[in-house]
Protein backbone atom coordinates (compact mmCIF):
# COMPACT_ATOMS: atom_id res chain seq x y z
CA UNK A 1 0.00 0.00 0.00
CA UNK A 2 1.45 3.72 -0.74
CA UNK A 3 1.99 5.38 2.46
CA UNK A 4 -0.57 8.09 1.77
CA UNK A 5 -3.20 6.05 1.19
CA UNK A 6 -1.79 3.36 4.32
CA UNK A 7 -1.93 6.95 5.89
CA UNK A 8 -5.46 8.10 5.56
CA UNK A 9 -7.20 4.14 6.12
CA UNK A 10 -4.94 4.61 9.85
CA UNK A 11 -4.88 7.56 10.56
CA UNK A 12 -7.85 7.16 12.51
CA UNK A 13 -9.54 9.79 15.06
CA UNK A 14 -10.18 8.56 18.87
CA UNK A 15 -8.09 6.05 21.63
CA UNK A 16 -6.46 9.44 23.41
CA UNK A 17 -6.27 9.01 27.16
CA UNK A 18 -7.18 12.86 27.66
CA UNK A 19 -8.02 16.23 25.53
CA UNK A 20 -10.55 14.07 23.14
CA UNK A 21 -9.63 15.95 19.86
CA UNK A 22 -7.37 18.54 21.32
CA UNK A 23 -4.38 17.83 20.05
CA UNK A 24 -5.73 14.55 18.11
CA UNK A 25 -3.85 15.43 14.40
CA UNK A 26 -0.44 14.32 12.58
CA UNK A 27 1.91 17.04 12.19
CA UNK A 28 4.43 15.17 9.30
CA UNK A 29 4.29 11.76 9.79
CA UNK A 30 4.33 12.16 13.83
CA UNK A 31 0.75 11.62 15.78
CA UNK A 32 1.21 14.54 17.93
CA UNK A 33 -1.99 14.28 20.84
CA UNK A 34 -1.65 15.54 24.33
CA UNK A 35 1.09 13.19 25.63
CA UNK A 36 3.36 14.42 22.22
CA UNK A 37 2.71 18.08 23.77
CA UNK A 38 3.97 17.20 27.06
CA UNK A 39 6.74 14.83 25.97
CA UNK A 40 8.09 17.82 23.51
CA UNK A 41 7.51 20.36 26.48
CA UNK A 42 9.53 18.67 28.67
CA UNK A 43 12.03 17.14 27.18
CA UNK A 44 12.85 20.27 25.28
CA UNK A 45 12.93 22.17 28.99
CA UNK A 46 15.02 19.24 30.34
CA UNK A 47 17.63 19.71 27.65
CA UNK A 48 17.58 23.82 27.86
CA UNK A 49 18.01 22.87 31.88
CA UNK A 50 21.55 20.52 30.55
CA UNK A 51 23.29 23.36 28.65
CA UNK A 52 22.55 25.74 31.16
CA UNK A 53 24.23 23.87 33.14
CA UNK A 54 26.95 22.66 31.52
CA UNK A 55 27.32 26.40 30.64
CA UNK A 56 27.83 27.23 34.41
CA UNK A 57 30.33 23.96 35.27
CA UNK A 58 33.19 24.99 33.72
CA UNK A 59 34.04 22.36 30.83
CA UNK A 60 32.14 22.09 27.64
CA UNK A 61 34.46 18.63 26.70
CA UNK A 62 31.11 16.30 26.07
CA UNK A 63 33.00 13.61 27.66
CA UNK A 64 33.22 15.98 31.51
CA UNK A 65 29.77 18.02 31.27
CA UNK A 66 28.10 16.70 34.52
CA UNK A 67 24.74 17.61 36.04
CA UNK A 68 25.71 16.86 39.52
CA UNK A 69 22.59 15.80 42.06
CA UNK A 70 22.57 17.54 45.71
CA UNK A 71 24.99 16.87 48.18
CA UNK A 72 23.81 14.55 50.66
CA UNK A 73 22.96 17.15 53.40
CA UNK A 74 20.50 18.37 51.66
CA UNK A 75 18.14 14.80 52.20
CA UNK A 76 14.92 15.18 50.43
CA UNK A 77 14.91 18.86 49.96
CA UNK A 78 15.14 20.95 47.00
CA UNK A 79 18.46 22.48 46.65
CA UNK A 80 19.64 25.76 45.10
CA UNK A 81 20.10 25.92 41.04
CA UNK A 82 23.51 24.79 41.08
CA UNK A 83 24.03 22.90 43.67
CA UNK A 84 22.09 19.64 42.71
CA UNK A 85 18.62 21.90 42.05
CA UNK A 86 19.13 21.48 38.55
CA UNK A 87 19.83 17.76 38.44
CA UNK A 88 16.56 18.14 40.22
CA UNK A 89 14.38 19.61 37.89
CA UNK A 90 16.34 18.07 34.66
CA UNK A 91 14.99 14.32 37.05
CA UNK A 92 11.28 15.64 37.01
CA UNK A 93 11.35 16.77 33.13
CA UNK A 94 12.47 13.83 32.63
CA UNK A 95 10.54 11.18 34.09
CA UNK A 96 7.48 13.39 33.01
CA UNK A 97 8.79 12.79 29.58
CA UNK A 98 9.52 9.10 29.32
CA UNK A 99 5.89 8.82 31.04
CA UNK A 100 4.25 11.29 28.14
CA UNK A 101 6.13 9.20 25.91
CA UNK A 102 4.74 5.73 26.85
CA UNK A 103 1.40 7.06 27.43
CA UNK A 104 1.63 8.20 24.01
CA UNK A 105 2.47 5.15 22.71
CA UNK A 106 -0.32 4.00 24.91
CA UNK A 107 -3.39 6.47 22.34
CA UNK A 108 -1.20 5.11 19.42
CA UNK A 109 -1.94 1.89 20.40
CA UNK A 110 -5.36 2.29 21.09
CA UNK A 111 -5.68 4.17 18.12
CA UNK A 112 -4.54 1.05 16.22
CA UNK A 113 -6.82 -1.79 18.34
CA UNK A 114 -2.82 -2.78 19.39
CA UNK A 115 -2.20 -4.16 22.24
CA UNK A 116 -0.29 -2.23 24.61
CA UNK A 117 2.99 -4.67 24.74
CA UNK A 118 5.42 -1.33 23.29
CA UNK A 119 3.99 0.76 26.07
CA UNK A 120 4.25 -2.10 28.70
CA UNK A 121 8.07 -3.00 27.67
CA UNK A 122 9.05 0.69 27.86
CA UNK A 123 7.82 0.97 31.09
CA UNK A 124 10.23 -1.12 32.35
CA UNK A 125 13.02 0.56 31.04
CA UNK A 126 11.47 4.11 32.81
CA UNK A 127 10.63 1.81 35.68
CA UNK A 128 14.57 0.91 35.65
CA UNK A 129 15.61 5.11 35.43
CA UNK A 130 13.12 5.84 38.41
CA UNK A 131 14.64 3.51 40.73
CA UNK A 132 17.86 4.85 40.20
CA UNK A 133 17.12 8.70 40.89
CA UNK A 134 14.07 8.57 42.89
CA UNK A 135 12.63 5.21 44.60
CA UNK A 136 16.10 4.60 45.97
CA UNK A 137 17.30 8.36 47.23
CA UNK A 138 13.92 8.36 48.53
CA UNK A 139 14.38 5.33 50.66
CA UNK A 140 17.85 6.22 51.25
CA UNK A 141 16.98 9.11 52.47
CA UNK A 142 18.82 11.76 50.18
CA UNK A 143 18.40 12.77 46.44
CA UNK A 144 22.49 12.88 46.26
CA UNK A 145 22.34 9.23 46.16
CA UNK A 146 20.78 9.74 42.44
CA UNK A 147 23.56 9.40 39.80
CA UNK A 148 25.28 12.75 38.19
CA UNK A 149 24.12 13.28 34.30
CA UNK A 150 27.54 13.37 32.58
CA UNK A 151 29.59 10.43 30.11
CA UNK A 152 32.71 10.54 32.52
CA UNK A 153 30.60 11.00 35.75
CA UNK A 154 27.93 8.42 35.27
CA UNK A 155 30.37 5.68 35.06
CA UNK A 156 32.22 7.23 37.59
CA UNK A 157 29.45 6.87 39.73
CA UNK A 158 28.55 3.25 38.73
CA UNK A 159 32.32 1.97 39.63
CA UNK A 160 31.86 3.47 43.40
CA UNK A 161 28.90 2.34 44.03
CA UNK A 162 29.87 -1.00 42.84
CA UNK A 163 32.82 -1.22 45.06
CA UNK A 164 30.47 -0.04 47.73
CA UNK A 165 29.00 -3.68 48.18
CA UNK A 166 32.43 -5.06 47.99
CA UNK A 167 31.73 -6.74 44.32
CA UNK A 168 28.68 -6.32 42.58
CA UNK A 169 28.62 -9.29 40.80
CA UNK A 170 27.89 -11.18 44.22
CA UNK A 171 24.63 -9.50 44.55
CA UNK A 172 22.19 -12.38 43.23
CA UNK A 173 19.84 -9.90 41.82
CA UNK A 174 22.90 -8.68 39.31
CA UNK A 175 23.93 -12.15 38.44
CA UNK A 176 20.11 -12.32 37.54
CA UNK A 177 20.50 -9.69 35.43
CA UNK A 178 23.67 -9.75 33.59
CA UNK A 179 22.16 -13.84 32.34
CA UNK A 180 18.89 -11.98 31.01
CA UNK A 181 20.93 -9.47 29.26
CA UNK A 182 23.65 -12.03 28.02
CA UNK A 183 20.53 -14.37 26.84
CA UNK A 184 18.69 -11.70 25.24
CA UNK A 185 21.48 -11.34 23.09
CA UNK A 186 21.56 -14.91 22.26
CA UNK A 187 18.03 -15.04 21.41
CA UNK A 188 18.21 -12.10 19.12
CA UNK A 189 21.65 -13.40 17.41
CA UNK A 190 19.12 -16.66 17.01
CA UNK A 191 16.36 -14.99 15.80
CA UNK A 192 18.32 -12.45 13.07
CA UNK A 193 20.35 -14.77 11.83
CA UNK A 194 17.45 -17.26 11.29
CA UNK A 195 15.17 -15.24 9.80
CA UNK A 196 17.87 -13.54 7.32
CA UNK A 197 18.57 -17.33 6.93
CA UNK A 198 15.34 -17.92 5.30
CA UNK A 199 13.95 -14.41 4.27
CA UNK A 200 16.99 -12.55 2.66
CA UNK A 201 18.36 -15.23 -0.03
CA UNK A 202 21.16 -14.90 -2.03
CA UNK A 203 20.20 -13.63 -5.81
CA UNK A 204 18.29 -15.95 -7.80
CA UNK A 205 17.47 -18.01 -4.60
CA UNK A 206 14.45 -18.12 -3.74
CA UNK A 207 13.07 -17.42 -0.17
CA UNK A 208 12.18 -20.11 2.71
CA UNK A 209 9.09 -20.11 4.71
CA UNK A 210 8.95 -20.20 8.61
CA UNK A 211 8.51 -24.13 8.24
CA UNK A 212 11.91 -24.13 7.15
CA UNK A 213 12.87 -22.13 10.07
CA UNK A 214 11.24 -24.29 12.60
CA UNK A 215 12.59 -27.45 10.74
CA UNK A 216 15.95 -25.95 11.44
CA UNK A 217 15.37 -26.02 14.50
CA UNK A 218 14.42 -29.01 14.86
CA UNK A 219 16.81 -30.76 13.13
CA UNK A 220 19.89 -28.82 15.05
CA UNK A 221 18.43 -29.58 18.56
CA UNK A 222 15.40 -31.26 18.79
CA UNK A 223 13.02 -28.07 19.39
CA UNK A 224 11.27 -25.00 18.20
CA UNK A 225 9.96 -22.26 20.07
CA UNK A 226 7.96 -21.18 16.95
CA UNK A 227 8.04 -17.83 15.32
CA UNK A 228 5.84 -16.47 17.58
CA UNK A 229 6.76 -18.02 20.69
CA UNK A 230 10.19 -16.68 20.09
CA UNK A 231 9.39 -12.98 20.00
CA UNK A 232 7.36 -13.94 23.18
CA UNK A 233 10.88 -15.39 24.82
CA UNK A 234 12.81 -11.96 23.69
CA UNK A 235 10.21 -9.90 25.52
CA UNK A 236 10.66 -11.97 28.43
CA UNK A 237 13.95 -12.00 28.80
CA UNK A 238 14.31 -8.32 27.83
CA UNK A 239 11.96 -7.26 30.37
CA UNK A 240 13.29 -9.29 32.83
CA UNK A 241 16.94 -7.86 32.28
CA UNK A 242 15.63 -4.39 33.09
CA UNK A 243 13.68 -5.54 35.77
CA UNK A 244 16.46 -7.11 37.39
CA UNK A 245 19.02 -4.69 36.92
CA UNK A 246 16.67 -2.41 39.00
CA UNK A 247 16.12 -5.20 41.52
CA UNK A 248 19.67 -5.41 42.03
CA UNK A 249 20.27 -1.37 42.71
CA UNK A 250 17.22 -0.81 44.90
CA UNK A 251 18.29 -3.55 47.27
CA UNK A 252 21.60 -2.15 47.62
CA UNK A 253 21.52 0.46 50.69
CA UNK A 254 17.97 -0.39 51.53
CA UNK A 255 17.60 -3.73 52.88
CA UNK A 256 21.64 -5.08 52.14
CA UNK A 257 24.34 -2.58 53.53
CA UNK A 258 27.77 -5.18 53.53
CA UNK A 259 29.81 -6.68 51.19
CA UNK A 260 27.28 -8.55 48.54
CA UNK A 261 29.66 -11.83 48.99
CA UNK A 262 28.61 -12.09 52.35
CA UNK A 263 25.11 -12.12 51.53
CA UNK A 264 26.05 -16.10 50.82
CA UNK A 265 26.71 -16.94 53.67
CA UNK A 266 23.04 -17.71 54.49
CA UNK A 267 24.06 -20.55 52.84
CA UNK A 268 27.22 -21.46 55.18
CA UNK A 269 24.81 -20.56 58.10
CA UNK A 270 22.17 -23.72 57.44
CA UNK A 271 21.14 -25.36 59.88
CA UNK A 272 22.28 -28.77 58.41
CA UNK A 273 26.09 -28.23 58.72
CA UNK A 274 26.14 -24.67 60.79
CA UNK A 275 27.25 -26.28 63.78
CA UNK A 276 29.60 -29.11 62.12
CA UNK A 277 32.91 -29.87 63.35
CA UNK A 278 35.68 -28.42 61.31
CA UNK A 279 32.96 -26.45 59.64
CA UNK A 280 32.97 -23.05 59.87
CA UNK A 281 31.55 -22.28 62.94
CA UNK A 282 32.50 -25.24 64.52
C1 LIG B 1 12.76 -20.76 16.66
C2 LIG B 1 11.91 -19.97 15.82
C3 LIG B 1 12.24 -18.69 15.46
C4 LIG B 1 13.51 -18.16 15.88
C5 LIG B 1 14.37 -18.95 16.74
C6 LIG B 1 14.00 -20.23 17.12
C7 LIG B 1 10.67 -20.86 14.05
C8 LIG B 1 11.63 -17.48 13.49
C9 LIG B 1 15.68 -18.32 17.19
C10 LIG B 1 14.88 -21.10 18.01
C11 LIG B 1 14.85 -20.69 19.47
C12 LIG B 1 14.89 -21.55 20.51
C13 LIG B 1 14.97 -23.01 20.30
C14 LIG B 1 14.85 -21.04 21.92
C15 LIG B 1 16.24 -20.73 22.42
C16 LIG B 1 16.21 -20.43 23.88
C17 LIG B 1 16.91 -19.44 24.51
C18 LIG B 1 16.76 -19.26 25.96
C19 LIG B 1 17.81 -18.51 23.74
O1 LIG B 1 12.42 -21.88 17.01
O2 LIG B 1 10.73 -20.50 15.38
O3 LIG B 1 11.35 -17.95 14.74
O4 LIG B 1 13.84 -17.02 15.53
Amino acid sequence: MALLSFERKYRVRGGTLIGGDLFDFWIGPFYVGFFGVTTAFFALLGTVLIFYGAAIGGTWNPFLISIEPPELEVGLGMAPLAEGGLWQLITMCATIAFISWALREVEIARKLGMGLHVPFAFSFAILAYITLVVIRPVLMGAWGHGFPYGIFSHLDWVNNVGYAYGNFHYNPAHMNAITFFFTTTLALALHGSLILSAANPEKGETMRQPEHEDTFFRDFIGYSIGPLGIHRLGLFLALNAAFWSAVCIVVSGTVWFDAWADWWYWYVDLPFWVDLEGGING
